[in-house]
């Protein structure tokens, strides 16, 4: 099909070539272009006039569902009364009583948030965050980190270099020197078709005490985890395995950093998954449902005695040199009150709890469907791992993922696995449509 027939079919479509999209073949979009025009609380509306149930929230942000109509109100408000504000030297009060209310909902020790616009510099902040904490108390020599194996950890240079997936690092040189990366913990001969926490795989933790042999612990700043690996396909800790990444930190001085940026806000069940599993990290990297993916925003939290380790300059003097123009920019200050608000007040974080495990149930039934070769399921965040076709990697999955959006459904795909994160308003109705959608999406194949 050439660029003009693809424009007779779609005559509302803008000119799609200009945009260079992201982490998207852009090639068969433009050829096959899907435009979301408007959304609603489960639901999205496509340029055609289709309507999608989102079984994704956005890409795992917006927790809330989509359009809530405090959340709008609130940017309304903010967008008429102050645009920007200097967020160097000056401030603005919506910021501050953002930082106030997600700190009360953070682990107990965890008192400071500094506000930045994404997942990904939320992890490149907490990093230099981690080295420069480090250098104040006297131990420079610390400058290494330890991701893992199939981390996710957003795009920045930072980020991608403790990542742990490989089509994101190869094209980009070097990276950050001086980090080594963790065993993943997925492992289908011992743990498939767990529901909720494998048993096996506490042990994987351990590793960590290799590599600390290896480098010696006064060479390492920090590691980074996800609490349950999002992108990378879903993989649930095992039972045991964060509290003993956080032990073998403590023995060695090590930082454990917990990037939330999937997990945070309802999503585990629990206010952030370290809340959830009961293991408290130093710092927190936040964004996606902070703001219910109204707003870009993100957010590192940290424990007070970080931030007092800064505090000991001279007055008056700056004590972290890093921030964004747009660190706790009003409107998404504005819409982050509004979703704490929400997800507190409505009580949603307790209702994803309470559908976990009908979200479960409904996602377990598709064992012994064609080609499932795993479910996995934790708060509600879900995947469904189906055996590749031969020499075709990722093939089955897109498959899948296209039939759906067909009938209706959007699902999400990373690599051969099929990866669902509903808004937490999701109700039975809603699970039984997905998980029948997919059933039948396998069946067809
Ligand atoms: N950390 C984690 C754990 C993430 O999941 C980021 C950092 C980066 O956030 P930003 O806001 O810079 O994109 C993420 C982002 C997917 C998918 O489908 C996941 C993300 C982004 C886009 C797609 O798995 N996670």
């Amino acid at each position: 099909m050439t660029d003009n027939t693809v424009r007779q079919l779609h005559t509302d479509l803008p000119d799609l070539e200009a945009q260079w999209m992201p982490f998207t073949a852009n090639r068969y979009f433009k050829q096959n272009p899907r435009l979301i025009t408007r959304a609603q609380g489960m639901y999205c509306w496509t340029h055609d006039g289709k309507k999608l149930l989102d079984a994704v929230a956005g890409l795992w942000c917006c927790n809330a569902g989509h359009c809530h109509p405090k959340i709008v109100e609130a940017i309304k408000r903010q967008a008429e009364t102050l645009d920007y504000a200097m967020a160097f030297q000056l401030g603005h009060p919506m910021a501050f009583e953002l930082a106030n209310k997600l700190t009360a909902m953070a682990p107990d020790g965890i008192d400071y948030a500094f506000f930045v616009n994404s997942g990904s510099e939320a992890v490149d902040t907490s990093l230099k965050m981690a080295l420069a904490y480090h250098r104040l108390r006297g131990e420079a020599s610390r400058t290494r980190f330890i991701g893992r194996e199939r981390g996710y950890h957003g795009v920045g240079f930072g980020g991608i270099s403790v990542g742990g997936l490989s089509a994101n690092r190869k094209m980009f040189g070097t990276m950050l020197p001086g980090v080594d990366h963790l065993p993943h913990t997925h492992n289908l001969q011992e743990n498939a078709f767990t529901r909720g926490q494998p048993q096996w795989g506490a042990h994987l933790a351990d590793e960590l005490e290799n590599i600390v042999a290896l480098h010696d612990a006064s060479t390492i700043a920090a590691v980074i985890v996800e609490p349950i690996a999002g992108s990378a396909g879903v993989l649930i800790p095992p039972l045991g395995y964060l509290k003993r990444l956080r032990e073998i930190c403590d023995k060695h001085g090590i930082l454990l950093i917990f990037d939330e940026v999937i997990c945070g806000f309802g999503r585990t069940g629990d206010n952030f998954g370290a809340t959830r599993f009961g293991v408290t990290p130093d710092l927190m990297t936040t964004a996606k449902g902070l703001t219910s993916g109204t707003v870009p925003m993100g957010a590192v939290l940290a424990k007070g005695e970080i931030y007092d380790t800064f505090m000991t300059g001279p007055e008056g003097a700056i004590e972290f040199f890093h921030g964004y123009t747009y660190s706790g920019h009003p409107l998404a200050a504005a819409a982050g009150c509004a979703t704490l608000d929400v997800y507190l007040g409505d009580g949603l974080i307790e209702r994803a709890r309470s559908m976990e495990d009908n979200f479960a149930d409904a996602l377990h039934s598709l064992k012994g469907e064609p080609n499932v070769i795993d479910v996995r399921n934790f708060g509600l965040i879900g995947a469904v791992e189906l055996e590749p076709i031969e020499g075709k990697p990722t093939a089955r999955a897109m498959q899948i993922f296209r039939k759906c959006i067909d009938e209706g459904v959007i699902i999400r795909t990373t690599g051969d696995t099929l990866a669902f994160s509903p808004p937490l308003i999701i109700e039975d109705a809603h699970i039984e449509t997905i998980v029948e959608t997919v059933r039948s999406a396998l069946n067809a194949q």
